[in-house]
């Protein structure tokens, strides 16, 4: 009887340890998203798509694939400072005409609030599309050592671009690309109140229990 009853104790404080974070995300888009992934047109069409949204997502095409220079822009993020534990993020990107299909690595520098992701995005991007007038959405795990700024509540991106691009003709010397939209989607543990979780967890139906036993 008392192992029964020392159990449901020890499995009780398992339930509880485990149930005082409830996990929680921040999402904050910048642009619009007017493409999926794969979408190819012509750059009128995706620039004209563009038109009113802030910018660099504003319908612009940054550079030149024939005659440069390479893409280059940044953009920023804000939203208010998160009191919560950062556990993970991703930051979403929406590009158009980056052309990571042509040779060699097309991503030239990339970094969050400074901290240089560079070689991590030009791995995703070589993974994955980046055909001539193509538009695709990429999702970049975040790790750890961008936590504390993505808690700061300002997230400043950089990106530039490096040829060669891909045009009628095949390779050109240099590469612009257009933004289509970006999204920062921050996970966060946050801590419950107490009372809430005993009540969740069933603390009376135990007590009554062990008072039962006791007798
Ligand atoms: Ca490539
Ligand atoms: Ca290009
Ligand atoms: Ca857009």
């Amino acid at each position: 009887m008392k192992k029964s009853l020392s159990s449901k104790i020890i499995v009780f404080f398992a339930l509880w340890v485990g149930s005082q974070f409830a996990f929680a995300n921040t999402i904050v888009t910048v642009g619009e998203q007017d493409f999926a992934d794969g979408s190819t047109m012509n750059t009128g069409p995706f620039l004209a798509a563009g038109t009113g949204e802030s910018a660099p997502f504003d319908g612009v095409f940054v550079g030149s694939d024939v005659s440069g220079p390479n893409f280059s822009a940044s953009w920023t993020f804000s939203y208010g400072a998160i009191a919560d534990t950062v556990t993970g993020g991703s930051l979403i990107l929406g590009i158009y005409d980056h052309e990571s299909a042509a040779t060699g690595n097309q991503v030239a520098s990339f970094s969050v609030n400074g901290i240089d992701l560079t070689s991590a995005l030009n791995t995703l991007f070589e993974s994955h599309g980046g055909g001539s007038r193509e538009d695709n959405v990429y999702t970049l795990t975040l790790p750890a050592t961008t936590f504390s700024a993505l808690g700061s509540g300002t997230v400043n991106i950089s990106l530039s671009l490096a040829g060669p691009g891909l045009g009628l003709f095949g390779e050109t010397p240099s590469n612009g690309a257009g933004l289509d939209f970006s999204t920062l989607d921050i996970a966060t543990a946050v801590p419950e109140p107490l009372t809430s979780t005993l009540l969740l967890m069933g603390l009376p139906a135990i007590l009554v229990a062990a008072r039962r036993k006791m007798v």
